[in-house]
């Protein structure tokens, strides 16, 4: 098959500052701003780029799709985001006239609704991709000054646009499986130590948001009660998602408070949780990728979301013209979009025999449905 092209670059912030007389002076100067800085982008990509081209299922092949690949942050140390380009990416690869173009809308979040309003206004995307529950929101409000606009939304939800197709994970399983090795391996080393404490499990997050307070917080907390009713969780935010050192200084004095596992969910702040938890000789959990290879010795679960197969999914489904906009879909351990990676060498290394077993008994009840977590 004949290989699409794909371009990348990044599209510069705060192109679209000042307030705006008319809808129509609106538009035109939004798109000749945009033109101008994806124009850019294209040069900087050493391509050319042809105007607006046909949609999904055109059979006609001078005719391209533009698909933008919007990620509310970046790519380095959020491998969800990673593998949502990814995914876009493979799928784009595999049909001839379909762009990709990947723009990181950075840290500061404000931006991002003025930034994909400026992707939809330019009419230059056939299709708009990203990823983090915060977005259907933002979507659904430019859905309604850009009706042409179409949305692929994972790792959010919203039901009912008939411009938005989403698909969120079920992160109560993830997270449950998260809290039951995490106990399961606290239990071992304190009874290796002796230690009789009462037992505690730890959580760094890059922020507070509805998921992670209402699903994924409770969900971990309640695979750890699985393994022994008397684990708490002690729960600290790091305030962004980026900040290494922030995260490391919260895992040490989680450490210091006897949480000697932690699962952390804070972006390139992971990376400061892992160091402070290896020169303590605490343990991590890793969440969204394999992270065994991070720290062999120290990462001791990697609960995951295939957010690349989804992506690469949806994306062809969209490229078909069979994406079923309306829809929101949640997908979890049984239908093949969450798992915990049991087969790697470094968990095999670092985790006992016998804890491998209750956790892959566990893993086998949510996949059988025996074990009905809920979403
Ligand atoms: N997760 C990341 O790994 N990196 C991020 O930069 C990131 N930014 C987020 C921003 C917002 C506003 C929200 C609501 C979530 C963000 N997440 C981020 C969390 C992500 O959506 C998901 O919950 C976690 O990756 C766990 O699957």
């Amino acid at each position: 098959m004949k290989q699409g092209t794909i371009k990348e670059g990044t599209i510069k912030q705060g192109i679209i500052k000042e307030p705006f007389g008319s809808c129509r002076a609106f538009r035109f100067c939004l798109c000749m701003m945009l033109c101008l800085g994806i124009a850019a982008n294209v040069i900087f990509a050493g391509g050319s780029r042809d105007a607006k081209q046909g949609g999904p299922g055109d059979t006609n092949t001078a005719k391209t799709t533009s698909i933008a690949v919007f990620i509310p942050g970046v790519m380095s140390g959020s491998p969800i985001y990673e593998m949502l380009a990814q995914g876009v990416r493979r799928a784009a690869m595999e049909k001839s006239g379909v762009e990709v173009t990947v723009i990181e809308g950075g840290f500061n979040q404000a931006e991002w609704e003025p930034r994909i309003t400026t992707l939809a206004a330019s009419g230059l995307y056939d299709l708009i991709v990203s990823s983090n529950p915060s977005i259907p929101a933002i979507a659904a409000a430019i859905s309604v000054k850009f009706p042409e606009q179409r949305f692929l939304l994972l790792d959010g939800e919203l039901l009912g646009n008939p411009r938005i197709y989403s698909m969120r994970y079920n992160q109560r399983e993830q997270a449950y499986l998260a809290g039951h090795i995490a106990a399961l391996v606290v239990l071992e080393r304190a009874a290796a130590t002796g230690n009789r404490l009462l037992p505690r499990v730890g959580l760094v997050a890059g922020q507070e948001y509805p998921a992670m307070n209402g699903v994924i917080l409770p969900g971990y907390l309640e695979g750890a009660k699985a393994v022994d009713s008397r684990f708490t969780v002690d729960f600290r935010v790091v305030g962004n998602w980026f900040d290494a050192g922030k995260g490391a200084e919260l895992a040490a004095d989680m450490i210091r408070n006897g949480a000697g596992v932690i699962l952390c969910i804070a972006g390139g702040a992971n990376e400061g949780v892992v160091q402070a938890a290896a020169e303590a000789g605490a343990k991590v959990v890793w969440f969204d990728t394999n992270g065994y290879g991070v720290r062999p010795g120290t990462v001791v679960g990697s609960s995951v979301v295939y957010q690349d197969k989804a992506a690469y999914e949806k994306t062809k489904l969209f490229l078909d013209g069979q994406l079923p906009f309306g829809q929101a879909d949640v997908a979890g351990i049984a239908a093949g979009y969450v798992d915990f990676v049991e087969d790697d060498p470094d968990y095999r290394v670092s985790v006992s025999a016998a804890i491998r077993e209750k956790q892959g008994a566990v893993i086998a009840r949510i996949r059988s449905g025996s074990l009905n977590l809920g979403e």
